[in-house]
């Protein structure tokens, strides 16, 4: 196997879409977000309320200006945004017991412990990031919106999880469109600092690098599948692991009662499966363990399109490129 030389890009071919090689290049997707980065959908609940949109561009404005290697400034959030986390965080946590899988529960009072989990505090990214950066090596960076599919799992690849910081409107406390500090925090945050699911996410990450928008598709639906909408096996019983699962409260319910089809997680298979994005999801695959779910992620990047393989350099926060895979 040979390292391409740092010179890079003009070794790789003419196509390879550009992607990141350092970690100071994840500064270019600060202002690139999708639709709901400044202005809101018509049927967000916050639509209509002007009070609530200048708030949400106060707090984005942190995630456009921010830097690799910046602290992520504290918010002082508002009484009404601590409402609004207390209602999701004593509904969800009364469910976690008996539906989230067993390393979300690990983690868990660890984070009340450590970065102010609780009832009545909002933790903040910074300290979260940190305790992160202590377990597994992932970071926090704060994020206007949503990414595009390819600059959200590029991140991953460096450890780097991209969090909203925002909070979802205080009229509807049960329901979000979009990413808002309770689903990063509540569903994806626990996750991260487990060191299977670390390697698992970081493995769909390294995988999107520079990867056809085909198979950036099919990463986006493994990534949804599992990351998002996992669910796990534990003994005899089948637990959630994926956010968007342990983040809603009505869905958290459903997804382990006998309604949705239930398939094994194979990645070929999943990479294929459509699926809605404002209900409830009709399938659900199940992992046997994250060791064994990034196993098959890794073949499954080998069969994807991309005439070369990359490794992540810790020591630099750096992508090597590898002419053979
Ligand atoms: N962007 N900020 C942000 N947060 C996400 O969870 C997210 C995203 N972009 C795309 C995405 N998730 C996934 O649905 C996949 O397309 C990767
Ligand atoms: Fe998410």
């Amino acid at each position: 196997v040979h390292i391409v030389g740092a010179a890079g890009a003009g070794e790789l071919p003419e196509s390879t879409p550009w992607f990141p090689r350092k970690m100071v290049d994840l500064d270019t997707f600060a202002d690139k977000v999708l639709e709901m980065g400044e202005e809101l959908d018509s049927d967000h609940p916050g639509a209509k309320d002007a009070a609530y949109r200048a708030r949400r561009a106060e707090i984005t404005k942190i995630a456009k200006t921010y830097k690799t290697g910046q602290p992520i400034p504290h918010i002082e959030y508002t009484q009404t945004e601590i409402e609004t986390w207390a209602a999701v965080f004593d509904k969800l946590t009364g469910m976690f017991p008996s539906h989230a899988c067993r390393e979300h529960q690990h983690v868990f009072p660890l984070l009340v412990q450590n970065c102010g989990y609780g009832t009545h505090t909002i933790p903040q990214l910074e300290s979260v990031s940190k305790f992160l950066k202590d377990c597994t090596g992932f970071t926090l960076r704060p994020v206007m919106g949503l990414l595009t599919s390819r600059d959200f799992l590029n991140g991953l690849a460096f450890r780097v999880f991209h969090s909203t910081q925002y909070i979802r409107h205080h009229s509807k406390p049960l329901y979000t469109p979009e990413p808002d500090v309770c689903h990063e925090l509540l569903g994806h945050v626990p996750l991260f600092a487990n060191p299977d699911f670390a390697d698992f996410s970081q493995e769909i990450g390294l995988a999107s690098l520079g990867a056809t928008d085909e198979d950036i598709e099919r990463l986006a639906t493994i990534y949804w599948f599992t990351v998002e909408f996992g669910i796990c096996r534990q003994g005899d019983q089948i637990r959630a692991y994926g956010a968007g699962l342990l983040s809603s409260f009505g869905e958290l319910e459903y997804c382990l009662s006998d309604k949705p089809e239930i398939r094994p997680f194979e990645p070929a298979k999943v990479a294929q499966q459509k699926y809605p994005i404002t209900e409830y999801q009709p399938v659900y695959f199940v992992a046997e363990s994250f060791k064994d779910a990034q196993m098959r992620v890794r073949e499954f990047a080998n069969s994807c399109n991309r005439p070369f393989s990359v490794r992540y350099n810790a020591y630099t926060e750096s992508i090597e490129i590898l002419d053979s895979k």
